[in-house]
């Protein structure tokens, strides 16, 4: 199954660039580049494809940005001025990598092959050591080149530059790891907080494992809700669908559902001990498959930045949606300005050329946000920020929810609802097109769906407060706090805060009492006290579950609502908990899954609650 498309669509992983403009692009090479397409060895043999896009009118030696990727690298005909418009204004020279054993490489694949040993020897290999010998030999073998290279890439690329600076080449100057995956179990593609990304999962294993190149899997059905449903028990992958096939990453997930050993030495956290070059973290707000990875590894290399050159940049953004395009809408939702371009041409272009060409003085502010909802650029000396205060947004009886605690007198104490794993609660709006269908899917922009297609559901339970007199700025985390109780022995619970707009809202009719979520979260209970070690829930217990609902800079208007959405389910991106106890879930059987009924608390002493940093408006 290596289709055109699929090129295409790879390509289009590779750089984040919108599939029109490859598909608007010209079947010949652009007149102002060289091609050059070669084998790299790597120190232990293995042979790695190259390309690279020389300027034809260079006059002086220029830096090389260099990514590499698991998607393929681009062809001879790839549009470069057109693609990387920012960076050939400024004037570089571009290479790209296929990692070992994708596309044109030699060697195996190893799904985010975790770090060596650091008393490997010297034969060992990992992404940092290929990084390390690629930067070499291209500094030593692409003519007029400065002597210096960046490294960037969003997402598996965002992953490999985050590799290459732990333990860099004296060659690379400066990288920005964008997007960048750093621990999947806890928040990245392939689990948030121990919760399986069925979906995701799948679709990816298949993706990059069933060959060299990539492949889609093959779905007989268009609404991919329908299939993972008919699915049944997560071993019926294995036996209906993938046969004799062998995916490692699958393999993984199944013999791997706590956070052991294999999870722990992938995570990022425990390599990020300095900062070894100048690094531009950059996150998307509304980004569907890695936004903590970014946000982590800024704060972790944050802990050891004494000269000041680890600096943060988020904006209104889905995966890796500031790399093309303006920019400027996603989903339903216009941003006011073309935010990738600015991102492109005033930030991340000047970051490389300031380090790898000496231009300009550098005047990155420490942390750059979009405050979307007043729609502006906002710096700070510091991310969170210092001044944040926490305010708590407590749910109440009648489905209000106020920055007041609840008082005693509050009838009843709590809200419930039944979590039927026969019904689950679709994630977005169905039909539910496979992740990364060639023709089209929601799932690039899923997280900015209006809320209200879930809202009258019986297992959705919703409190909102009442119509805003001021500005609420949120500038920093967020984190729910809820005390739940079931009738069975496990639960997930997902929490979304949501910008409830105006009815009448005359920028945009359309928009009238839009559900806009700007933050959310799954939680699996079974991990709520250790990820290493699961515990059942006790039936009919009330339990406090925390879950970090991440970081964000939004501004709540005046005239517009805050709400907050609970639900048991979020299906089929989390897989469905069986809610009664088993050891391992992908061992589950189709009679384990049973409904449940929740309960959601709200008197004083179990008082739930979603806290946000908030500063003055
Ligand atoms: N989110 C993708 C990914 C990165 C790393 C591992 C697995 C998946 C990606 O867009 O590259």
């Amino acid at each position: 199954m290596f289709t055109r498309q699929v090129i295409r669509r790879s390509i289009c992983l590779l750089l984040a660039l919108t599939p029109q403009v490859l598909l608007a692009q010209q079947p010949a090479p652009d007149p102002a580049f060289t091609f050059t397409e070669t084998m790299v060895a790597m120190r232990d043999g293995v042979r790695l494809h190259t390309v690279y896009f020389v300027p034809k009118n260079q006059s002086g030696p220029l830096p090389i940005m260099v990514v590499r990727t698991p998607y393929g690298v681009p062809d001879r005909n790839y549009p470069v001025s057109r693609a990387l418009k920012e960076f050939v204004d400024e004037g570089f020279i571009y290479a790209f990598q296929d990692i070992r054993g994708k596309f044109g490489s030699e060697g195996t694949f190893v799904m985010q092959r975790a770090p060596r040993p650091m008393d490997a020897g010297r034969g060992a290999i990992d992404e940092s050591t290929d990084a390390y010998d690629a930067t070499d030999w291209l500094v030593k073998n692409i003519p007029a080149n400065n002597g210096r290279v960046g490294m960037f890439g969003v997402s598996y690329p965002g992953w490999t530059t985050a590799m290459a600076m732990l333990d860099p080449h004296p060659a690379l100057k400066a990288v920005s790891p964008q997007a960048s995956p750093s621990d999947m179990f806890i928040g990245d593609d392939f689990h948030h907080n121990g919760a399986f990304r069925l979906s995701y999962g799948f679709e990816y294993a298949f993706l990059t494992e069933n060959s060299k190149e990539s492949s889609q899997f093959p779905f007989d059905k268009y609404d991919t809700y329908e299939w993972y449903l008919a699915l049944g028990p997560l071993a019926n992958a294995q036996s209906k669908y993938l046969k004799e096939k062998k995916l490692p990453t699958w393999d993984d997930f199944r013999l791997h559902p706590n956070y052991d050993e294999f999870w722990q030495r992938q995570a990022m956290k425990p390599y990020l001990k300095r900062v070894t070059v100048p690094t531009l973290n950059v996150a998307g707000w509304w980004d569907q498959e890695d936004f903590y990875g970014p946000v982590m590894i800024y704060r972790e290399l944050e802990k050891h930045d004494s000269l000041n050159r680890n600096f943060l940049v988020v904006g209104p953004w889905r995966h890796g949606g500031w790399s093309g395009g303006p920019g400027q809408k996603l989903g339903n939702i216009d941003f006011g300005s073309p935010t990738g371009e600015y991102f492109r041409a005033n930030i991340e272009v000047p970051f490389f050329a300031y380090y790898l060409k000496d231009k300009g003085t550098l005047k990155q502010p420490e942390a750059t946000v979009f405050e979307s909802g007043s729609n502006t650029w906002r710096t700070f000396s510091a991310w969170p920020p210092k001044e944040a205060k926490t305010r708590s947004l407590y749910f109440h009886a009648d489905g209000k929810l106020s920055f007041d605690a609840p008082a005693a007198a509050e009838a009843k104490g709590y809200d419930s609802y039944v979590s039927d794993p026969a019904k689950p609660v679709p994630y977005r709006k169905r039909p539910i097109e496979p992740t990364y269908y060639p023709k089209g899917s929601g799932w690039p922009t899923w997280l900015l769906e209006d809320q209200r297609f879930v809202a009258d559901r019986s297992d959705v339970l919703s409190w909102q407060t009442e119509t805003l007199t001021n500005d609420v700025v949120i500038a920093g985390d967020i984190t729910a706090k809820l005390f739940a109780s079931t009738t069975g022995r496990d639960a997930d619970f997902v929490v979304k805060l949501i910008d409830v707009y105006p009815e009448d809202y005359p920028a945009d009719f359309k928009l009238g009492g839009y559900e806009f979520m700007i933050a959310n979260d799954v939680f699996r209970a079974r991990f709520r006290k250790s990820f290493v070690k699961p515990e059942p829930m006790v039936p009919n217990e009330v339990t406090p579950i925390t879950i970090d609902l991440h970081t964000q800079s939004y501004r709540f208007k005046a005239g517009h609502k805050i709400m907050v959405q609970v639900q048991s389910s979020w299906f089929p991106i989390i897989d469905r908990n069986p809610q009664t106890w088993v050891d391992n879930i992908f061992e589950a059987k189709a009679s384990d899954y049973q409904a449940q009924t929740h309960r959601i608390w709200r008197v004083p002493a179990t008082a739930s609650r979603v806290e946000i940093a908030t500063i003055n408006p």
